[in-house]
């Protein structure tokens, strides 16, 4: 396999589909359960999302999409019992299971952290990038993504001599996987040898352990190590680390509602880990063992920022990224700037003394309302020069798919939508038709199911 040393770090950000709404849909997410009945704005969602793809590329990072999914998913609903024409099975499902339907309709794909864990080739076994899509068994309305990323996946990353496909784990319960949001990739360089940091909720098999008493543990120990088993990845640079129960309970269902890596910079909440500064002393060792450098970690503690306030604000949810010129920014949510605290903080690390060099604040709310922050909208994936010219162009933000999706996201998306609004089956056809067009948009020929069955 061909290794090239030069590689940078590319963002798939999801881009926000057209029924993007609020039911509530996600236990343990406190903004979810909070806005769930409230009405959303799909088109300003997504040209949020956009907004902040087009700061990132202005800052220099590669930037790239990933489709939305098709919603509704009118095949799950006839699959759950639902007949008749697609008209009538959306009212059914809106009469008999209205929550059911709502996760028919989610948008959430849009997460792209949770689409899939990536390693790359300069940390796997056969040279190759592995992925493997999240089963997101832990709720339907997300469970139902994993077949649509693993083909957006493989349009976008067809090449088999550089990238490696697995297939989402079993989803069950113990296998719950929810990708690279409990993921942390540490390196020197994107291309050298990296540490693959996974964090799990809890152990489901086998002796105890903690576990939250309060909310669910979405991602387990056995399908952290499944993953890593299947991408073929270095036990010694390999890293098996407890989330804080007692942080779950306040609202982290994810590790990156509390803590982000890039490269040697790590950010992270005290109360992030189980085993406290153990496991930050365990991620630096293997740091320095892999690479021969120093981690350059980044505290705060709870007396300055609480784990409550790290939800309600998402200051870890933000994207910690190296900039051309050897930078690095963190891109924050604007409910950081908003919240004195948490505003505080971030002016002390620019203000010296910190790797963080610069933060940029983006306007999301319409993701945030639904417990989505900058670096849930966005999977990374290391991609040496050899690999970039082997991945679908199409997607790739320049100025012009910027405007064109714009546009199309003008033409398309509606201004208001309530769950009474699911079952509207003027809803499917807007849907249908902006994705068709989005195809072409992207270059991704008939990708959409709806356009194969005709
Ligand atoms: O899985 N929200 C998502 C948010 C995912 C955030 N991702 C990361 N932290 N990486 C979730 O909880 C809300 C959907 C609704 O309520 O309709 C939702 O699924």
């Amino acid at each position: 396999m061909k290794r090239d040393a030069v590689a940078y770090e590319v963002n798939f950000d999801g881009l926000v589909g057209p029924t993007h709404h609020y039911a509530g849909l996600a236990y343990g997410n406190l903004a979810s359960e909070k806005h769930g009945g409230t009405v959303s704005n799909p088109r300003q969602a997504a040209l949020q999302g956009l907004a902040k793809m087009k700061l990132l590329a202005d800052l220099g990072v590669r930037q790239a999409v990933l489709p939305p999914q098709e919603r509704p998913d009118v095949r799950l609903l006839r699959r759950l019992g639902f007949a008749g024409s697609d008209a009538e099975v959306l009212w059914r499902a809106r009469r008999e299971a209205p929550l059911v339907l709502a996760a028919a309709c989610s948008a959430s794909s849009m997460w792209a952290a949770n689409a899939a864990t990536v390693s790359p080739a300069a940390d796997t076994a056969d040279g190759r990038t592995h992925l493997t899509p999240a089963n997101l068994a832990s709720h339907l309305h997300r469970h139902i993504e994993r077949e649509g990323t693993a083909a957006a996946l493989k349009a976008i990353f067809a090449d088999e001599v550089c990238f490696a496909h697995h297939g989402s784990l079993p989803a069950a319960g113990q296998l719950g996987d929810e990708g690279a949001a409990n993921h942390t990739r540490l390196c020197r360089e994107y291309g050298g040898p990296g540490v693959e940091v996974f964090v799990y909720g809890r152990r489901a098999m086998g002796e105890g352990g903690r576990t939250p008493g309060r909310y669910p543990a979405r991602q387990t120990l056995e399908a952290s190590m499944a993953v890593a088993r299947l991408h073929g990845l270095e036990p010694a640079r390999t890293l098996f680390v407890q989330q804080n129960p007692a942080a779950i309970d306040v609202g982290v269902f994810h590790n990156d509602v509390i803590c982000v890596g890039n490269r040697d910079v790590l950010f992270y909440h005290g109360a992030a880990f189980a085993e406290g500064a153990k496991a930050v002393e365990a991620i630096r060792g293997a740091y320095a063992r892999a690479t021969g450098g120093e981690l350059r970690c980044v505290e705060v503690k709870e007396e300055e920022v609480s784990v409550g306030e790290a939800v309600g604000s998402y200051l870890f949810n933000s994207q910690l990224v190296s900039l051309p010129e050897g930078k690095t920014a963190l891109v924050c949510p604007q409910e950081c700037r908003e919240q004195e605290r948490t505003r505080r903080v971030l002016e002390r690390l620019v203000g010296g003394g910190s790797p963080i060099d610069a933060v940029h604040y983006v306007e999301l709310r319409q993701s945030m309302q639904n417990g989505g922050g900058p670096a849930c909208l966005r999977l990374r994936v290391v991609l040496t020069e050899w690999e970039l010219e082997r991945t679908h162009r199409g997607v790739f933000l320049t100025e012009e798919l910027f405007e064109r999706l714009s546009g199309w996201v003008r033409r398309w998306y509606r201004e208001r939508l309530g769950l009474d609004d699911l079952a509207d089956p003027k809803l499917l056809e807007e849907s249908r038709g902006a994705l068709e067009e989005l195809t072409e948009i992207l270059g991704l020929g008939d990708f959409y199911p709806f356009q194969r069955e005709g």
